[in-house]
């Protein structure tokens, strides 16, 4: 092969690799190392410690399907919290919603915004909004104690390895749960169940233990390791289901790339190998 080529291993023998027309930056941030590259076919292309997080070609899938799921079910979202979400594509889809009165978005690493909003435009787009309340700080710490407050909570994290550890974990998750008004809904991402079947079956046992409703959703994300993705839509009381604001949805009439009503419930039906994961 010729050229330059960002290589991400998805185990031992296999991975993806993408071919970079030029390193627009690279370095060490405090927390992890950050790349963002221009690629020939998948656009500016962010990185966190060699993983692929998002590109400008594919992100829409990622973006629309962590938040609109969610969005759409529950009956009023006004007050959201994301965790994470540093290159602001999560806020930028959530903003949609008129319903939407204020963000708090508690993203660890600063960097990861700085160099979002100077070289990934179009996803950054509204971290400037004044809805939107950016706040640097470690998720973890962020949600403990708190009661109450929140509508929606969107973990858009990293993987369950560094940096991103702490929001995996069954303490993490009751703290969201506390932080969720009665009729609260979490949306975790929870990551490819064909090369981490491992990691699936963890989380999902986990968010189990906490909510009483939890339902695994998926998405075909073209970077992400195997493409398959999967979500979790955890609530006291929402069904993504029965719930499902069929109304408001036509009446937003949004022009989106990915999520529809078909999808909203087509979206939960998961292959057997996937169902076996999380029996
Ligand atoms: N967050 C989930 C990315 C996980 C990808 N994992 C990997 N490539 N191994 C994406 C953040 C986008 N806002």
């Amino acid at each position: 092969m010729q050229g330059m080529l960002f290589t991400e291993m998805h185990n031992d023998s296999s991975g993806i690799s993408v071919k970079i027309k030029e390193i627009l930056v690279s370095k060490k941030t405090k927390f992890q190392k950050l790349d963002i590259f221009d690629t020939e076919f998948y656009g500016k292309m962010l990185t966190l410690d060699d993983l692929v997080m998002t590109t400008e070609k594919d992100e829409f899938v990622y973006h629309e399907m962590l938040t609109h799921i969610a969005l759409f079910s529950h009956k009023l979202p006004e007050n959201i919290l994301i965790i994470g979400g540093g290159d602001g594509g999560t806020a930028r889809e959530i903003l949609k919603h008129k319903t939407i009165k204020n963000i708090d978005m508690v993203e660890i690493d600063e960097d990861v915004v700085i160099e979002s909003k100077k070289y990934l435009p179009t996803i950054a787009v509204e971290l400037d909004n004044p809805k939107l309340n950016i706040m640097i700080q470690d998720g973890v710490e962020f949600v403990k104690g708190k009661s109450n407050i929140y509508d929606i909570i969107f973990i858009d994290s990293t993987d369950p390895i560094s940096v991103g550890e702490g929001l995996f974990t069954t303490d993490f998750y009751k703290d969201c749960f506390n932080a969720l008004k009665s009729n609260g809904i979490l949306v975790n991402q929870s990551e490819t169940p064909f090369h981490k079947p491992q990691w699936v079956s963890a989380i999902n046992n986990k968010l189990k233990n906490v909510f009483p409703i939890v339902k695994v959703y998926k998405a075909e994300v073209p970077t992400y390791p195997s493409g398959i993705w999967l979500f979790e839509f955890c609530s006291k009381e929402t069904d993504p289901y029965s719930d499902f604001n069929f109304q408001r949805y036509k009446d937003y009439n949004f022009k989106l790339k990915y999520y529809n009503d078909e999808i909203h419930k087509g979206a939960f039906s998961l292959p057997n190998y996937v169902k076996e994961l999380l029996a």
